[in-house]
């Protein structure tokens, strides 16, 4: 992801089924429990100042979907809303492939969550039904939660969820991309750089949602595989704001981004390569990218979360 590439401003779209009814979570989607607590988000020294200081959070209890939203799941939400993605609204997404400059993105005509590689590459590279969804927006994000009764997690309280416990690392494991047992963790990309991928970790793009192990609260992919929306506008100083410590910081009030966590396939040592729990990214709430998914939250009272079920 990379705002430099993102797509003009049109007119937002999640007011589409903002209206609508709630309709129940599909059965894979029930939500993991996260326990109130706090933790320490960023750290002293990082290349990145948007990391810095290190400061306490303390975060309330909420759930959380133990994955990323997967292609059949918004299969259905698109099925049973007439939903239109930004993508399709626009007409085009932003991908990339093997073979292409790092940092080098390509616009595709058609491209969206139907073919996020576009539609000349669509047999090719088509997605299994249990791959995160992608070339989605962060409004098509809230608007797939909004029709289940939930919401985007904000970024402190992604962050929490993901360290599970751990503390002061760049994975939830530890700080190689190598789980103890020497498998990777993560769905990410080998090589030089872009030109080649040596699929070292078995996936050349993405992976199936449950295809590496969750991290100790249960939550999956909760690095790689796809950068993930959450509901935060992005600042660089935001954490400069929080030094002194905070209790479930929700962002600055407006921006030019929205923070997306975690990192995706496409992050190697070459490019993206702060990817993992400390980096932020950002994207205009509008881009478009086959690196982009995400996961929803709910508060813990029911009757916040308006019929949310489980
Ligand atoms: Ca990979």
């Amino acid at each position: 992801m990379t705002p430099a590439a993102a797509p003009p401003a049109a007119a937002p779209s999640a007011a589409v089924v903002a209206a609508a009814p709630v309709a129940p979570a599909p059965a894979g989607r029930a939500l993991v429990d996260i326990p109130a607590g706090d933790f320490v988000m960023g750290r002293d020294a990082a290349r990145h100042g948007d990391e810095t200081p290190a400061h306490r959070v303390t975060v309330s209890a909420f759930r959380l979907e133990p994955t990323l939203v997967t292609v059949a799941e918004f299969r259905a939400f698109v099925d049973a809303t007439g939903y239109r993605t930004s993508a399709e609204r626009l007409g085009y997404g932003m991908t990339a492939v093997e073979g292409m400059d790092d940092w080098e993105w390509e616009r595709v005509e058609g491209a969206s969550w139907r073919a996020p590689w576009g539609p000349a590459r669509a047999e090719r590279l088509a997605q299994r039904d249990d791959e995160p969804v992608v070339m989605v927006s962060w409004f098509d994000a809230v608007a797939f939660c909004e029709h289940h009764g939930r919401r985007l997690p904000t970024e402190a309280e992604w962050e929490y969820a993901m360290r599970a416990g751990s503390t002061g690392t760049r994975y939830p494991w530890g700080d190689t991309p190598r789980r103890p047992g020497g498998d990777f963790g993560l769905n990410f990309w080998q090589g030089e750089d872009h030109h080649r991928n040596e699929r070292l970790d078995g996936y050349l793009y993405l992976s199936p949602v449950r295809a590496f192990p969750p991290n100790a609260w249960g939550l999956y992919d909760p690095v790689g595989n796809a950068w993930q929306w959450v509901s935060d506008w992005y600042a660089r100083d935001t954490y400069e704001r929080d030094a002194a410590g905070v209790t479930d910081p929700a962002g600055p009030a407006s921006g030019w981004a929205r923070v997306a966590r975690g990192g995706s396939w496409w992050c190697s040592r070459s490019a993206c390569s702060a990817y993992g729990l400390y980096a932020r990214g950002k994207s205009r709430p509008l881009a478009v990218y086959s690196n982009n998914s995400f996961r929803c939250a709910a508060d813990v009272d029911a009757s916040r979360t308006r019929g949310a079920s489980s």
